[in-house]
């Protein structure tokens, strides 16, 4: 009946902050204390592991945690036989090909016989075998960005997201090869009572991404409107229509699509829509 969940996440870095922010939204408090490899979490049955990010797939696997939070591209690089459960929407990056910003880079077929460093040799490898591309892979566990300025690289393969890091090393990106984000993974073979929580835990974070990419939007419609102005709404069912004091008007509420979002206020406000208020959403059970 006490079973706990062990959940490996990591220490510090760049995905601990969206992490603990994504568990604080599923009502999940993580107080460290002193221990600072275990935490114990409040409001939900849970042990968390505090790791570094390319521990956590083995501990993963060997079933010291039962689930695990990190980036998509560290589950490609470590190949442990885990599952990945979903994707979790923060710590977006692109793991990309990038050459020295003079260099006439004319495809793929570039990079045969080239130098290639990156810290992320198994994910460029499957790359390169199956772009049939021979190169050397030069493996290093940092600052790869440096290493073409100093002679050692033709090419770097690694991680960007603003690109701030590649410009001011006088690189290009050139090719994207995948895409990242943080995900939740588990073991494959939890038994019953931990695949019980880990389908309560998913149902959290199921709620708060459906609200992260949702808004609640209120807006005033004159009744002549309505029906129009109901039409350019994909609601989640039909929008929820009120009575206002001034007559011939009505308040109209419901919830836009992030994706849809700018697109839908641009045609309400044409329909003759007024006072657009666009509110945040807590969580979101359909
Ligand atoms: O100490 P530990 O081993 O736990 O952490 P780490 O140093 O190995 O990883 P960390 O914290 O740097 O990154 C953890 C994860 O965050 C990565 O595995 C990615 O999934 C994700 N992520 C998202 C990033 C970035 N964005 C990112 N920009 N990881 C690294 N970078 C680095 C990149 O290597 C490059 O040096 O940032 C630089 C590029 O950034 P821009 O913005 O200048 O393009
Ligand atoms: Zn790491």
């Amino acid at each position: 009946m006490n079973t706990k969940i062990t959940l490996a996440i990591q220490k510090s870095g760049r995905l601990n902050e969206g992490t603990i922010e994504l568990l604080n939204r599923c009502g999940i408090r993580i107080s460290n204390g002193n221990n600072h490899l275990k935490a114990l979490a409040e409001g939900f049955p849970m042990e968390v592991l505090l790791l570094r990010d390319d521990d956590i797939p083995q501990y993963v696997a060997d079933g010291v945690a039962d689930i695990g939070i990190l980036g998509y591209n560290e589950v490609l690089e470590k190949g442990k036989d885990i599952e990945v459960i979903r994707e979790l929407g923060f710590s977006r990056c692109r793991l990309s090909i990038a050459v020295p910003r003079d260099v006439n880079y004319s495809g793929r077929q570039w990079l045969s016989g080239k130098r290639i460093a990156t810290s992320y040799p198994e994910i460029l490898k499957t790359f390169l075998n199956q772009n049939a591309i021979e190169a050397d892979i030069h493996t290093i566990s940092g600052s790869v960005e440096i290493t073409p300025g100093i002679g050692m690289a033709d090419a770097i393969f690694d991680i960007v997201s603003s690109g701030g890091t590649l410009l001011s090393n006088n690189l290009k990106e050139v090719d994207v090869i995948m895409k990242s984000e943080a995900v939740l993974v588990a073991n494959k073979s939890l038994d019953e009572q931990k695949s019980e929580l880990l389908k309560k835990l998913e149902f959290r974070i199921e709620a708060v991404r459906k609200a992260q990419r949702n808004k609640y939007i209120l807006l005033n419609a004159p009744k002549d409107k309505l029906n129009q102005i109901i039409s350019l709404i994909p609601g989640m069912k039909s929008p929820t229509v009120l009575p206002l004091a001034i007559e011939g008007w009505c308040s109209l509420h419901s919830v836009v699509n992030e994706d849809d979002f700018w697109e839908v206020i641009g045609r309400l406000k044409d329909a003759g829509a007024e006072g657009i208020l666009v509110v945040p959403i807590e969580k979101m059970v359909i």
